[in-house]
């Protein structure tokens, strides 16, 4: 029985794990670093401990800090949320070797995934369609010519360590193959400290489709349907909805059931993601799986009325699916943003800092998985991702007015944000008509930051309203702002922004 949970995490994943845990009558513990000291997630678990320095690899990354807090606090299980050690094979393992129920898969199963090449080699012995291209590494200039010939051009070479879009290449040219190939192997071979690599036919203008699925320990499988995850910008998610407007039924049903297949083919026990890619003709072809929660999970709980970390704490726990294939539905629509401490106008550059005010939308058809609060500082160390704000509507349409809304509504001062970018998505018409695929972010790219000189205006009169309310609620006591909110600094800020007077 499981009665007390560590969460490996931080953000806002720590807390949406914990809700679940709190609703189980679970105990939840935290984990933080320096850093995080004054995080939200250490200030909602029932016990919190210090796991060392704020860089990850100091801290949420040092297997041996997290098994001594989960043993000092009695915890029976480990949630690694997604990052940091969510799909590490040797933690998986060694939270085995402690007696310490690992919330995921078995370190078998982590490792052959985690492969692209054995998890290809897998997947085709299994009956599952991958996209056309090679079971075998590129072990030489010879083996990539004879190869790539074989496959076709064009191709994509990709690192088997990698996934996620690391260490790919793009091959279109006969004369470009070995260089590619080069390139991609020591590419791999820094990032990954593995060079090998693998060839793909390219799939042209693809949808990135992903199916969650869900297994026990009991042999039970099934899947919750699918997320279109197509808007990407340099391999990071922005937003993504279920159902996928370019799915039929008829589509959902045969992908859906190839997403079981897969993950019976290595006996999948917790939640999981089958990612696909489907062109324009509807063809599809498995392109990795991802053995953890994901950020997006929240549109397929929306939409199919389910709690994921549950079922991920139920199965962990030898027990049973909580329900059967037959039993679950979509209904409606749902759409998630993700908001990032960034500055869309200045090259997406990360921007931390001090949260001076937040609002955060409500209403019918909003959550909103957050955990900055006002007074919180964004720290540099970790991904600058704030929060995820999620939409349901009856239809799509609804989904999106929904969406809007809540980011119209969504005030924050401190920090840049995409707020307004995501606005923008929401307004675009290959979005609106939900016409669009991986090439969106780019082919909009002009579209998305048309009024950057209107919003910055617009951002600055929030940042002088809010810092105007937040003077007159701490009265220039507070010691956290008690420097930048001497009258000296008022003023050089106003001067910076071009207000002379107030
Ligand atoms: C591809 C592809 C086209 N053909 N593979 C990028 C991330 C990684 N998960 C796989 N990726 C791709 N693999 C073949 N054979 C195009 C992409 C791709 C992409 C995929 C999903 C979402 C956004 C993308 C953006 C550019 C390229």
């Amino acid at each position: 029985m499981i009665n007390k949970i560590l969460i490996a995490n931080r953000g806002e994943i720590a807390l949406r794990i914990m809700r679940s845990c709190r609703e189980m009558g679970i105990k939840s513990v935290a984990v933080f670093s320096e850093a995080d000291r004054k995080s939200k997630h250490v200030y909602y678990a029932d016990e919190a401990y210090f796991i060392g320095p704020s860089p990850s690899n100091e801290s949420y990354l040092k297997v041996d800090n997290i098994i001594e807090a989960a043993k000092k606090s009695g915890a029976d299980a480990i949630h690694p949320g997604y990052g940091f050690l969510s799909e590490n094979a040797a933690f998986s393992d060694r939270c085995k070797a402690e007696g310490i129920i690992f919330i995921g898969p078995t370190s078998e199963v982590i490792s052959v995934m985690g492969d692209k090449i054995s998890a290809r080699k897998k997947m085709i012995d299994s009956g599952v369609l991958v996209v056309p291209g090679t079971k075998e590494d590129i072990k030489s200039d010879e083996d990539a010519l004879r190869i790539v010939k074989m496959v076709g051009l064009p191709v994509m070479i990709k690192a088997s360590a990698g996934g996620g879009g690391k260490g790919m290449r793009l091959v279109r040219h006969e004369k470009d193959i070995i260089s590619g190939v080069r390139a991609a192997k020591s590419e791999a071979l820094a990032a990954f400290g593995d060079d090998a690599v693998y060839v793909e036919k390219l799939v042209e203008n693809p949808h990135h489709i992903e199916f969650q699925i869900v297994g026990d320990s009991h042999g039970n499988v099934v899947h919750l349907f699918e997320r279109e995850c197509s808007v990407q910008r340099r391999h990071q998610k922005v937003v993504e909805e279920s159902p996928s407007p370019l799915m039929t039924p008829e589509l959902r049903e045969k992908m859906g059931t190839m997403a079981v297949t897969a993950a019976k083919a290595v006996n999948y026990v917790g939640a999981g993601t089958i990612e696909f890619l489907v062109d324009d003709e509807l063809n599809y072809y498995f392109l990795e799986m991802n053995t953890r929660l994901q950020v997006e999970h929240p549109i397929t709980e929306i939409v199919v009325g389910v709690d994921l970390v549950k079922a991920q704490i139920i199965v962990a726990d030898g027990g049973y699916l909580p329900w059967n294939q037959q039993d679950l539905l979509q209904r409606g629509h749902s759409i998630e943003t993700r908001i990032y401490a960034e500055d869309p106008f200045n090259n997406f550059m990360p921007s931390p800092g001090i949260i001076k005010h937040i609002t955060e939308p409500l209403g019918p058809g909003i959550r909103h998985d957050g955990y900055i609060y006002a007074g919180y500082e964004i720290p540099i160390y970790y991904d600058p991702m704030i929060s995820k704000l999620i939409s349901w509507g009856s239809t799509r349409q609804e989904a999106i007015d929904r969406m809007k809304r809540a980011l119209f509504n969504y005030k924050l001062s401190g920090v840049r944000t995409n707020i307004r970018y995501l606005h923008r998505i929401m307004e675009s018409e290959d979005f609106a008509s939900g016409n669009y695929n991986t090439g969106f972010i780019e082919k909009n790219a002009d579209f998305l930051l048309a009024d950057a000189e209107n919003y910055k205006e617009l951002e600055d009169l929030v940042m002088i309203a809010s810092f105007l309310y937040f003077r007159k609620q701490t009265g220039n006591n507070d010691n956290q702002h008690k420097e930048e909110c001497t009258q000296s600094n008022w003023n050089n800020y106003a001067k910076q922004i071009g207000v002379n007077r107030l």
